[in-house]
């Protein structure tokens, strides 16, 4: 595999001035994507599964392509398990307005990881208010793992399980297979926060044994404004509709309605054709690509960027001291310098990082610290682009007036 010719089908690559290491937040799309959406509304758009005529027929035919190609890409069983949503945060919000309101009860617990992005805390502090449930929190050890003590916090109350596969400020990749086990040996349901994973690793619903998994396609190549939710089909059976209106029914008549069966019954409006046809391109083209090959490429990456910086004195470095387990992560701060102006100052050189929270202020919260800063990085990037992020980070205190 070539790098060059990799970053050749990134359009917006070939300004070299500027270094992308911001993957964890949005990925950058190839010219096979960009092209793929624009084809469809070049050359099939029409509101898709309402025309009877071709395009409208094409554009239908887009859409549940689209989904097939994503359920033989998590393994599914069925194509009707693929949920289309806007993102990741959709997808965790539909499992918790539909499964969690018709299935928790007062009393019943629910538990998450102290890594959770808000995404999948926030769904899941409302169905606790709102159905008195208890909310508890799997903490990490010294070695970023939940100890047996830990895990036995999920017990018979437990009736759902949410938990990340990768964390998006460490990097670190939790064991969903063995949670799923403890969760099913406990009556209880998982829902795997897959935003981070998905676009770093081959993943395999049935394999992991999830019951729902959900995602971005923009963080894995694709456009925004599409993402997905699978889920068994025996679970979405029987769950009632998150959001009504448009072909998501069978029959309504003045007082009452009947609804379409899965995946349809979820979704709600007109579909987002054009985006999802994108998303079965960038699944292609990572699958070209190999997942071999990205996680070596990153894994390269990581090695090099945690090796440069922990000989810097007044960087801390937080996640893993393993760089395989950091999914191309590198999360730091600055002695002295807020994370904000660390990300200024390496704005200043073109270097494009994210500072702050990352959405996830119960975790920063566990780690003692209100902000960090966050470089990461994708198959794509370079060894050189390493080399210049470090030079560059290496002025930053000088640019803050330290000596
Ligand atoms: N994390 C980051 O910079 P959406 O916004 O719905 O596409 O993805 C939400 C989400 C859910 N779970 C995890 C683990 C995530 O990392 C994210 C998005 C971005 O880290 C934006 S805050």
């Amino acid at each position: 595999m070539n790098i060059k010719d990799i970053r050749a089908d990134f359009p917006i690559l070939s300004d070299e001035r500027y270094i992308y290491f911001d993957n964890a937040a949005t990925s950058q799309r190839p010219r096979q994507v960009l092209e793929a959406v624009d084809n469809f509304y070049r050359t099939t758009n029409a509101n898709p599964l309402r025309g009877l005529y071709e395009w409208s027929i094409g554009a239908t035919e887009a859409y549940e392509n689209a989904r097939s190609r994503v359920a033989e890409f998590l393994n599914a069983k069925d194509s009707s398990e693929i949920i289309f949503t806007r993102n990741a945060t959709e997808s965790l919000n539909l499992v918790a307005y539909s499964y969690g309101l018709a299935n928790i009860h007062e009393g019943d617990e629910i538990v998450i990881s102290i890594m959770e992005h808000h995404s999948n805390i926030l769904p899941w502090q409302m169905i606790a208010r709102k159905k008195g449930a208890v909310l508890k929190y799997l903490e990490y050890d010294e070695n970023y793992e939940f100890s047996d003590e830990e895990l036995s916090k999920i017990t018979d109350k437990t009736k759902l399980v949410a938990v990340t596969y990768v964390s998006n400020v460490l990097g670190v990749t939790n064991p969903v297979k063995k949670l799923a086990d403890i969760a099913h040996r406990h009556g209880a349901v998982i829902a795997v926060d897959g935003a981070q994973s998905t676009p770093h690793k081959k993943v395999d619903v049935k394999d992991i044994d999830a019951d729902f998994y959900a995602f971005s396609g923009h963080k894995m190549l694709s456009t925004m404004g599409i993402g997905v939710l699978y889920g068994k089909r025996e679970l979405l059976d029987e769950m009632p509709p998150f959001l009504t209106g448009g072909e998501m029914i069978e029959l309504v008549t003045r007082e009452t309605s009947t609804y379409a069966e899965v995946p349809h019954k979820f979704e709600a409006g007109t579909v987002n054709a054009g985006d999802a046809f994108g998303l079965a391109a960038a699944i292609d083209y990572l699958e070209n690509i190999g997942f071999d090959y990205i996680e070596k490429q990153e894994n390269k990456l990581t090695e090099l960027a945690l090796s440069a910086l922990k000989d810097i004195p007044y960087v801390t470095l937080y996640g893993a001291k393993e760089s395989e387990r950091h999914s191309g992560i590198v999360t730091f701060n600055i002695e002295g310098c807020h994370p904000h102006d660390v990300s200024s100052v390496l704005d200043s050189e073109h270097v494009c990082i994210r500072a702050g929270h990352h959405c996830a202020q119960p975790l920063l919260k566990y780690i003692g610290v209100n902000a960090t800063a966050r470089a990461s990085m994708y198959f794509y990037n370079t060894e050189e682009e390493v080399e210049r992020f470090v030079d560059s980070l290496k002025k930053v205190r000088g640019w803050l007036g330290y000596k």
